[in-house]
């Protein structure tokens, strides 16, 4: 966009200038509250920056700012971050006036810098950068609107001193008008869709877990593989993949969750969060395994979980004859259908509250969800959970089960590379090989991999957990000089290898050999 010729100087239009920029500035903050209100608090770029900076400040500044603010530091340092904002936004819009293009390329970076704060937070992943930028665009675009208005150009009216005429000043203040109010809009929304959130998130911060009556067994001592680039054994909770179908993250209070457990029971039950945190609580490691996962794919994470064994809160329904199916149900509706026999049998079927020694973080169901091993999530991990209906496959069909995927999703066996990733360049020389295999319920007892159209060697398995958990693997690779292609494939504790047919993962999971090529120079 052409900028106008520098105006002769006058104070209105600067003024009016600045209140523009300011009037940005508020609707890019009101607007990014608003959407961060749909992710979480810590993806605002207001609180992300604040924070920030309280971890930036040296101590014996904090000390002396809550010396001076008392309880009050919060809110001095938010008026203070008010202060250099308007101040920033106002000298931007003043800028704009010069050259439209300096001035919106100011607010750019100072939404850069506002991301940069917001991606270093602790727990936050690229999708919360999204507040930043959706409040940045909408910002430009006042600015670019208000400071245009403001701009004497041939085509408008203007007076001698080059301010802009009654036209322009009345178009201007309509812009202002309007970019305040849908900032306030925009501001009070963000209010109102975030405040579940924080109601939830110190609901989860105040939950205490108990110890678990029956404690997982201790890891062996060699559950990891050698191999330097494997994923780590147990899946951090903001490393762990998410998937569900909820474009806004569930706010369940702990409060007034209930589980409801009906259908073809002899006796309904109805369980409160307390209750279950009072029962007799299990742990366990298991492997989450996603049906969308392609061959070599991330979407599978390793937890300790702690939960109540489904079997237990069943025993007491008491399942009549005839069913075979439980429709566990999500607070947001989803939907998912596990066989009766895999919660009622001996496995670690859990209605879990706690992943990794944590109250289940809100993206992976808080306050309670399903994870059952053996099967896939979409047919057993329901998050938020709310329900179960003791049912059969022949009266109620899942959520996925209704959109072409299979109504069972038994996990099949699966072997991935993690190192050397793909169209990697390494020496020659030997190069640890390494990655993960998962057979649930069944186990790994041999990877093997192949280096070219060579023979298959076998890995070093690394120690086993649990027929329930992932199992880790190496193999030291004599790599020689050129491009090579490594293949991996495991074996089960069936003695099943697995295929090497290649199958895409709908409707009941991928199969195939992953491979990758790499260069040794
Ligand atoms: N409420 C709800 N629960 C759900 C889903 C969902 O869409 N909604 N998706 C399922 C699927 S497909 C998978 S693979 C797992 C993923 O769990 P995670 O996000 O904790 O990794 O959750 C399951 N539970
Ligand atoms: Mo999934």
């Amino acid at each position: 966009m052409d900028s106008p010729p520098a105006p002769s100087s006058s104070r209105r239009p600067t003024l009016a200038a600045a209140l523009a920029g300011v009037l940005a500035g508020l609707l890019t903050v009101a607007v990014a509250h608003l959407v961060a209100g749909f992710r979480t608090a810590a993806s605002d770029p207001v609180v992300a920056v604040g924070g920030a900076f309280v971890d930036a400040t040296p101590s014996w500044l904090k000390d002396a700012a809550i010396g001076l603010f008392g309880t009050a530091d919060k809110v001095a340092l938010f008026v203070g971050m008010a202060v250099v904002g308007i101040a920033l936004f106002a000298g931007l819009g003043v800028l704009a006036r010069r050259s439209l293009q300096a001035g919106t390329a100011g607010v750019a970076v100072l939404a850069a810098v506002a991301l940069g704060a917001v991606l270093t937070r602790e727990g936050t992943a690229a999708p919360d950068a999204l507040p930043t930028v959706v409040g940045a665009v909408c910002g430009m675009l006042a600015l670019r609107v208000l400071v245009t208005a403001l701009a004497p150009r041939g085509d408008r009216t203007e007076d001698a001193a080059g301010r802009p005429g009654e036209h322009d000043r009345r178009t201007f203040l309509r812009g202002a008008v309007v970019t305040a109010a849908i900032a306030a809009v925009a501001a009070a929304g963000g209010q109102i869709v975030g405040a579940s959130q924080r109601v939830v998130d110190a609901a989860r911060r105040a939950v205490r877990l108990p110890v678990a009556a029956r404690p997982a067994d201790p890891l062996p001592d060699d559950v990891a593989s050698t191999a330097p680039g494997v994923v780590p054994f147990q899946t951090p909770n903001d490393e762990f993949y998410r998937i569900d179908t909820a474009l806004v993250v569930p706010q369940v209070d702990p409060a007034t969750w209930t589980l409801r457990v009906h259908g073809m029971v002899e006796e309904e039950v109805e369980i409160t969060f307390d209750e279950l945190l009072g029962s007799e609580l299990v742990e366990a490691w298991v492997t989450l395994i996603c049906v969308s996962n392609t061959v070599g794919g991330d979407l599978v994470g390793n937890a300790k979980w702690l939960g109540l064994p489904v079997r237990d809160v069943l025993a007491r329904a008491r399942p009549l004859p005839g069913a075979d199916m439980v429709l566990s149900r999500s607070i947001d509706g989803f939907t998912a259908s596990t066989p009766l026999e895999i919660l009622t049998d001996e496995r670690d079927a859990l209605l879990a509250v706690g992943m990794n020694d944590a109250p289940l973080p809100v993206r992976h169901g808080f306050p309670v969800r399903l994870v059952v091993p053996g099967v896939y999530g979409y047919v057993s991990a329901t998050k938020w959970v709310t329900e179960l209906k003791v049912t059969t496959f022949a009266e109620d069909v899942a959520y996925w089960s209704t959109r072409g995927w299979s109504e069972r999703g038994p996990v099949k066996t699966a072997s991935r590379i993690d190192t050397p990733r793909r169209d990697a360049e390494v020496s020659a020389g030997t190069v640890p090989v390494g990655g993960v295999a998962w057979a649930q319920q069944r186990g790994i007892t041999a990877v093997e991999v192949q280096v070219d159209d060579g023979p298959w060697e076998p890995a070093v398995l690394a120690d086993e957990a649990s027929v329930d958990t992932w199992r880790q693997w190496t193999y030291p690779w004599e790599a020689t000089t050129g491009e090579h292609t490594l293949r991996v494939r495991a074996t089960d504790g069936d003695g099943d290898v697995q295929t090497s047919d290649d199958a895409p993962p709908a409707p009941d999971g991928a199969t195939g050999w992953h491979e990758v090529t790499v260069t040794v120079a």
